[in-house]
């Protein structure tokens, strides 16, 4: 019997496409190269499988230019490239990573926090530029960690890490808002308060988001909600480009209407916003908050053991989406 056709959309650790290919017939891009969606599609069109990172579109359009796919695993715990009602409509399954980044990526949140609240990279900068020529009082003060208040936008399992490690770690006094509670049990946990949104950016000293992206979160942060900030406030984004207005963002920084802010995904990503690249008191890093290398082999082995357990017959082990029948 011939063996299920996968492609594999980016380049991924060649032992773990080697692994796949024990299983499929297997299509790579070990050169990376970014395609167009034509492009995709018409790598597509006879594969039963797809191995996508977070920035292959998977919608309407492309689904019935692929009348064989069956199942598109992603390497990322978001999964907000796929129109997951599409795939549903389809009988297409999706799966996505998740747990397997939790601790890297809140250990990152919390490492970019510190970067901004104490302005490392900018000292830096500086530093390098030559311009260190002697000690002073205020040279680079920033505001502190330990005993501040840590707002998180966002509880899942990422927040909750660095919940975690805020109010164990720091001291910190955490207060969170997310679409539901969480229980008792898991507050207590994480030692952290509920609060409505408003509240928490008003009486947060540092702000992190880790909310998914969906219409519906779509400029969770923009110029009104900057505005209720504090101007001594930091602000973090891990969750992904559009959550936050960047242009908005931009404004605030620049006018120094929040002190600061660390972003690792921005709208429209690879291409950042060029205002965010002037402005000194940002500190930018380009989408590596999971990017350890045993955490990215485990979401690449996660994403490949999703294909093999769907063509086993095992059913997908981290599904995103429950299609009535499958293609
Ligand atoms: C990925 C991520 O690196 O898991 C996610 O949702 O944002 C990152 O861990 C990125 O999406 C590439 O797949």
């Amino acid at each position: 019997m011939s063996k299920p056709r996968i492609l594999v959309a980016r380049a991924i650790f060649p032992d773990i496409v080697d692994r796949l290919r024990q299983h499929f017939d297997v299509e790579d891009n070990p050169d990376d190269v970014i395609w167009t969606p034509q492009e995709l599609a018409a790598r597509l069109a006879d594969k039963d499988g797809v191995l996508t990172t977070g920035s292959q579109r998977i919608d309407a359009a492309l689904l019935s230019a692929a009348p064989r796919l069956k199942v598109c695993a992603n390497m990322a715990v978001g999964y907000n490239n796929f129109d997951v009602d599409a795939m549903t409509a389809a009988g297409v399954l999706g799966t996505n990573t998740p747990d397997v980044l939790t601790e890297t990526t809140a250990d990152f949140g919390f490492a970019l926090l510190m970067a901004t609240a104490r302005r490392m990279t900018e000292s830096e900068h500086y530093l390098r530029a030559g311009k260190w020529t002697k000690w002073s009082y205020d040279m680079f003060a920033g505001s502190d960690i330990h005993g501040s208040t840590l707002g998180i936008i966002g509880m899942g399992r990422i927040g909750q890490g660095i919940a975690k490690r805020g109010a164990h770690g720091f001291g910190m006094k955490v207060v969170y808002h997310n679409r539901s509670r969480l229980s008792a049990d898991l507050e207590a946990e994480c030692k952290a308060t509920y609060v409505g949104k408003e509240e928490l950016l008003r009486t947060a000293d540092h702000v992190v988001l880790v909310v998914p992206y969906t219409s519906a979160s779509h400029h969770t942060i923009g110029a009104a909600e900057l505005a209720l900030m504090k101007p001594t406030a930091t602000l973090v984004n891990i969750a992904r480009g559009g959550i936050v207005d960047d242009a908005a963002l931009a404004v605030a920084l620049r006018e120094r209407r929040i002190a600061a802010a660390g972003l690792d995904v921005f709208e429209g990503e690879p291409i950042v916003h060029p205002d965010l690249l002037t402005v000194p008191n940002v500190v930018l890093t380009p989408h590596i908050a999971s990017a350890t290398v045993p955490t990215r082999r485990a979401m690449a082995n996660l994403a490949a053991d999703n294909l093999i357990a769907f063509f086993d017959g095992r059913g997908p082990l981290t599904p995103v989406n429950q299609p009535s029948t499958l293609r």
